[in-house]
């Protein structure tokens, strides 16, 4: 074993306790206050998780995505609030940073973001504007030495939190499409940001979701981030390694899934024994086992693709599809599992069931998961 990998070792069974032990616990309470509370925000820092992905040169682990998967699966053996609070710091509202950032944009906001004393959020979707991100139209004009944002965002992560914003904004004319984007870094503060208050949503209590709007937001040329009309690729690339995180979020979501199904199998008896030992029911664990199994399989083989420096769009629109529909099919058999007690709140798979709702709906939905993986399948064809 390389001391990289006891390194990883060391640093997935920390995650392991940490999710198990703190996290866990501390569900109840982030379901009754919708906030996740200051000491597991520390702990999460004191793990070093908002820096995962954030080279070590600038404080982060500088992780490669194979080994943030492994960290990923074994937080997200809790509900997926926690990773949210520092899932967009290590992944879109960072990722384009790192790619595409300046010298002087890494130094000012790595550092403190690696640190966890700084939260990133990354502003692409708009009211009208959701799967088909090229059609945004928050616009961003030049005027002299500066840009002046106007526009408006929608169900940003973190918003509340953040110290800085990635935003997509139209440099381009009207009509320009996905080359006439760009991306710049907005701090929080800047006259003319709001962010509203959060969205109530079906699950996913603890973690925040606002709109935000850009009222004659004037940022210095420095801001933006890659040359002019990068934005749109950058927000791909930065959605190419961030789903194949989110698959790992389902993974690991999964494993909770399926230990709190097999729990109830052994402890609950129906007709004179524990319902585990009924074929109907033991089929339920069987299904749902297989597919989670395959799942991590294909979540962190992309992930190795993906270090091995290919271009894995497929790979990774192939990982959060298949990851995240098996979640939902094993959420759905192990509320099964556990008949009327699975839709009454004592017990946890009631929220869990609500939470992973969402894996199939945000940073690509399954349908545009498809058609990404489709295309490139046909592309690679000729077609
Ligand atoms: N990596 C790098 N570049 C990419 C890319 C990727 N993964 N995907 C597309 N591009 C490039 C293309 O190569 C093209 O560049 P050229 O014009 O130089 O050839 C450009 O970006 C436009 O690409 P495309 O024509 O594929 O754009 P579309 O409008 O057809 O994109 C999809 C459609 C569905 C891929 C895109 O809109 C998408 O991913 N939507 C979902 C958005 C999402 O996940 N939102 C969730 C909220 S964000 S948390």
């Amino acid at each position: 074993m390389t001391e990289r990998e006891e390194t990883l070792d060391l640093l997935v069974d920390a995650a392991r306790r940490f999710a198990r032990e703190v996290l866990v616990p501390a569900e109840t309470e982030v379901q009754a206050e919708g906030e996740i509370p200051p000491r597991v925000v520390q702990g999460l820092r004191d793990l070093g998780l908002f820096g995962m992905t954030i080279p070590e040169e600038y404080g982060g682990l500088g992780l490669s995505i194979y080994e943030e998967v492994k960290v990923v699966q074994e937080i997200c053996y809790a509900q997926p609030a926690f990773r949210s609070y520092f899932g967009t710091t290590n992944g879109v509202g960072t990722l384009g940073i790192i790619n595409y950032g300046t010298d002087e944009q890494k130094r000012k906001y790595l550092p403190k973001l690696a640190a966890g004393e700084m939260l990133a959020s990354f502003a692409l979707t708009e009211p009208d504007s959701g799967s088909d991100a090229a059609s945004l139209v928050t616009k961003a004009t030049k005027d002299g030495n500066h840009w002046v944002i106007n526009g408006a965002k929608r169900f940003i992560t973190n918003a509340i939190h953040a110290g800085v914003f990635t935003v997509f904004a139209r440099t381009g004319s009207k009509d320009s499409g996905a080359n006439g984007i760009s991306a710049f870094l907005v701090d929080r503060g800047t006259p003319g940001l709001t962010v509203a208050k959060p969205y109530e949503k079906m699950g996913f209590a603890g973690s925040h979701e606002s709109d935000v709007t850009f009222d004659e937001v004037r940022v210095p040329a420095s801001a933006m981030l890659g040359p002019d009309g990068t934005g749109f690729k950058n927000a791909m690339k930065s959605l190419d390694h961030a789903r194949i995180h989110m698959a790992s979020v389902a993974v690991g979501l999964s494993r909770r899934l399926l230990d709190e199904g097999t729990k109830y199998a052994v402890e609950r008896k129906q007709f004179g024994q524990p319902i585990g030992k009924f074929q109907m029911i033991q089929a339920m664990l069987a299904e749902s086992q297989a597919e989670y199994l395959a799942a991590k399989a294909l979540v962190e083989q992309s992930a190795r693709d993906r270090d091995s420096g290919r271009k894995t769009t497929m790979e990774a629109a192939c990982s959060k599809y298949f990851a995240t529909e098996a979640a939902g099919r094993i959420a759905d058999r192990m509320l099964q599992v556990h008949g009327g007690n699975g839709y009454i709140k004592e017990y946890p798979i009631e929220r869990l069931y609500r939470d992973v709702r969402l894996l199939r709906i945000y940073e690509g939905t399954s349908q545009i998961l498809q058609i990404i993986t489709a295309r490139e399948m046909l592309r690679e064809a000729g077609l």
